[in-house]
């Protein structure tokens, strides 16, 4: 075990800490994040059970009543002009579940399934190795504190239940009233990886209309703003924003009028491996015959729909561009989907992530999967979703891989990095240079995972 590390990445989640939130990043994102927080639940599981539940629970808190995680769970102490949009260019007061905690009105891949589930596999574990030195979460809680883990997260287990099997419902309904297996975004924010080239054309097609001003904040909070999505994507993303506030947010009218829709093939395979863990999770805690035959069935039909995506040209797997009816034909890694949903396609995912068109680029600094691949006629190694490598996602990957010798390369190679470039945001992939926000609590998180993993 790397002490240093280990306490450096500790250091993080504890100097992000809000008092049972965490900030996703110090200065650039002061506000509680739907996947950030699933992931940033994942390390505070080696740190302390209960944190890593009041962490969900804290997020959960935001839920919407149709069952919606908003993508930013805002902090009505943070000053206005701390990060933009702020909760008020939203405008969902008549759609949050609880006004008091204003959020956005979109929502992010649903990791929290996954981040419940290992909460649940750490505090068992630590029950069964309490007090044994080396082990992380045993020392500290002993056995007492062991049992009283696997308590708490029985507790939270029955309480959360309910509100992700919402949450699963609306992405599988509202998200897919096709019924397809893979779920529609409004918004490239929805897909985590903001600015990915995946989105450069059903954007173009955006006619940005009568837009209200607005001050970016981002760009004050970075090194170079040329790391950050350009002013024309953000006219966009903002246009977007409007036309889902002037549409009151029903999903219905969306789907219907709305100029961005996209079958994420990213977020898709996510939901497919969170009803995996839901599934263990409903099985643990008793739930209901049918709500168990319901997550089964989302997860099948959304594997199948994911290796349906399939393209044997690029051997990734694609979005689907609703509006214009075309696969989206880019290298960037959410083509790794079929990883994350364990479908058939995994001998050829696995040799494309080591290829030279990804991790397996001479150039690389470090082994670890960039975001866009540099063969992409779109790669910039040094903005954003365009081509830095994000240790989250190499996280997401190496979970996928379990087992298959390709893992522990990739946790060797991404501990390294970290090493080196601290816990940023991103990393140029071939110098190494860390980018975006320093202090990153994902990045924390998965580190600390990865350690423990050792
Ligand atoms: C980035 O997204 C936000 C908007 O949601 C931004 O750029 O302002 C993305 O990397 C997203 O995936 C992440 O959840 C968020 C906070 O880390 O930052």
């Amino acid at each position: 075990m790397d002490e240093r590390l280990w306490s450096a990445a500790a250091a993080v989640l504890t100097g992000n800490d809000a008092g049972g939130w965490t900030r996703a990043a110090p200065q650039l994102y002061p506000h509680q994040w739907s996947w950030d927080s699933a992931f940033v639940a994942v390390g505070w599981a080696h740190l302390s059970v209960p944190r890593a539940l009041t962490e969900l629970r804290s997020l959960f808190a935001g839920q919407w009543a149709n069952g919606m995680v908003p993508h930013i769970v805002y902090d009505p102490a943070a000053p206005a002009e701390a990060y933009f949009p702020d909760a008020a260019r939203w405008g969902t007061g008549v759609a949050a579940a609880a006004p008091d905690r204003p959020t956005s009105g979109i929502c992010q891949p649903p990791v929290h399934a996954l981040a419940l589930a290992h909460i649940a596999e750490v505090a068992d574990r630590a029950r069964g190795t309490a007090g044994r030195p080396g082990v992380p979460n045993s020392g500290a809680a002993g056995p007492a504190g062991a049992r009283g883990d696997v308590e708490a997260v029985d507790a939270a287990l029955t309480e959360l239940y309910p509100k992700v099997l919402a949450w699963h419902r609306y992405l599988a309904t509202e998200r897919d009233p096709q019924g397809s297996g893979l779920v529609s975004i409004y918004h490239p924010w929805e897909s985590g990886t903001d600015n990915s080239p995946r989105f450069d054309a059903a954007l173009a097609r955006v006619e940005v209309g009568d837009l209200p001003p607005y001050r970016r904040r981002d760009t004050g909070h970075v090194a170079d703003p040329a790391q950050r999505p350009s002013d024309t994507e953000y006219d966009r993303y903002l246009w977007l924003v409007e036309l889902l506030r002037r549409a009151g947010y029903a999903d219905d009218r969306i789907a219907a009028t709305h100029p961005f829709v996209l079958k994420d093939v990213l977020f898709s395979a996510i939901l497919v491996a969170a009803n995996d863990a839901l599934g263990r999770i409903a099985a643990r805690i008793g739930a209901p015959a049918a709500d168990r035959a319901a997550i089964a069935g989302w997860r099948d039909r959304g594997r199948a729909a994911v290796d349906a995506c399939w393209d044997p040209r690029l051997r990734l797997c694609l979005d689907q561009d609703v509006r214009a009816a075309t696969p989206v034909r880019c290298r960037t890694v959410a083509g790794f989907a079929g990883l994350v949903a364990g479908g058939d396609r995994r001998s050829e995912l696995v040799a494309e992530l080591t290829s030279p068109r990804f991790a397996g680029d001479p150039r690389m600094r470090w082994p670890v999967p960039p975001s866009t691949s540099p063969a992409d006629p779109a790669f910039r190694p040094r903005t954003y979703w365009r081509g830095p490598s994000w240790p989250v996602l190499g996280w997401l990957l190496w979970r996928s891989l379990g087992e298959h010798p390709a893992a522990a390369a990739l946790r060797a190679a991404s501990l390294e990095q970290v090493r080196t470039a601290g816990f940023a945001e991103y990393v140029e992939p071939f110098t190494g240079e860390p980018l975006g926000s320093p202090d990153q609590s994902w990045t924390a998180a998965v580190t600390l995972d990865w350690l423990a993993a050792g």
